[in-house]
């Protein structure tokens, strides 16, 4: 690996079930990895840690919590990786993240017996580093029901993930790159490696920002 020059770049990828974020992430990674680009990949929930568990069990339908506490739970398991991310930021480290506070309050507010407004579930948000750029993996619902089937975790109906993407709508300040998901995984993998790069040399000498 070359010494890093300035800060990594912080970027996050976004989008409802299925869009192909896990997929492109991990590729992402291995792109700049082999550039000699620092880079590691960050992915939310991180179900690793004692906090984490509990958010998997509670996508496994295992235990039952009230909106509110499960909101919760995964804002604080961001912020229990707060200090780590700033931390390999500065050592010059890109991190590509899978999901960020963005699905946090997406997949909160789609939810049909809405308990708490918008607002509130952004609140908690505050105050996490802010990535430098958001990549919103853009898919018909059509097209999502025709990749693999979901799993029998919690959200996963098409539904619900039609409602999740309104939701993202809503919370898309306009300094998101939608990007039309709907093409093979190479090509699709070429084109944000593009904007990755370009992040990674604006980012080098920007202070981070702060949410929101
Ligand atoms: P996400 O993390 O957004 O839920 P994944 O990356 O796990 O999505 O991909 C969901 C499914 O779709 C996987 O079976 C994956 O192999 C497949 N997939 C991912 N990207 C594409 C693509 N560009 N075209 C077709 N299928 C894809
Ligand atoms: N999810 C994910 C939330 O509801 N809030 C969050 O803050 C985050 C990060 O958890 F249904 C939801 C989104 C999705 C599930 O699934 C995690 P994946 O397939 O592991 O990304
Ligand atoms: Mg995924």
């Amino acid at each position: 690996m070359t010494t890093p020059v300035g800060r990594g770049a912080f970027i996050v990828l976004e989008g409802c079930d299925r869009a192909g974020k896990s997929t492109q992430c991990r590729l992402l990674v291995e792109k700049l990895k082999d550039s000699n680009i620092p880079a590691e990949l960050v992915v939310f929930p991180d179900r690793s840690t004692p906090i984490g568990q509990v958010i998997s069990e509670y996508l496994k339908k295992e235990v039952q919590l009230p909106d509110q506490a499960i909101h919760l739970l995964f804002t604080a398991n961001r912020w229990e990786r707060a200090e780590e991310i700033k931390s390999k930021l500065e050592k010059g480290c890109t991190l590509i993240v899978d999901r960020y506070s963005y699905s946090g309050v997406a997949y909160s507010s789609a939810k049909e017996k809405k308990t708490s407004s918008f607002q509130w579930y952004k609140n908690p948000e505050e105050g996490l580093p802010k990535p430098d750029a958001v990549f919103y993996l853009n898919l018909e619902p059509e097209i999502i029901a025709e990749r693999k089937g979901f799993g029998g975790e919690r959200y996963e109906s098409a539904q619900f993930q039609k409602d999740v993407a309104e939701c993202f709508k809503k919370l898309n300040d306009g300094s998101w790159k939608i990007v039309d998901a709907d093409k093979l995984i190479e090509d699709l993998t070429t084109e944000l490696y593009s904007y990755v790069t370009e992040i990674v040399r604006l980012s080098k000498d920007k202070p981070l920002g702060v949410m929101w």
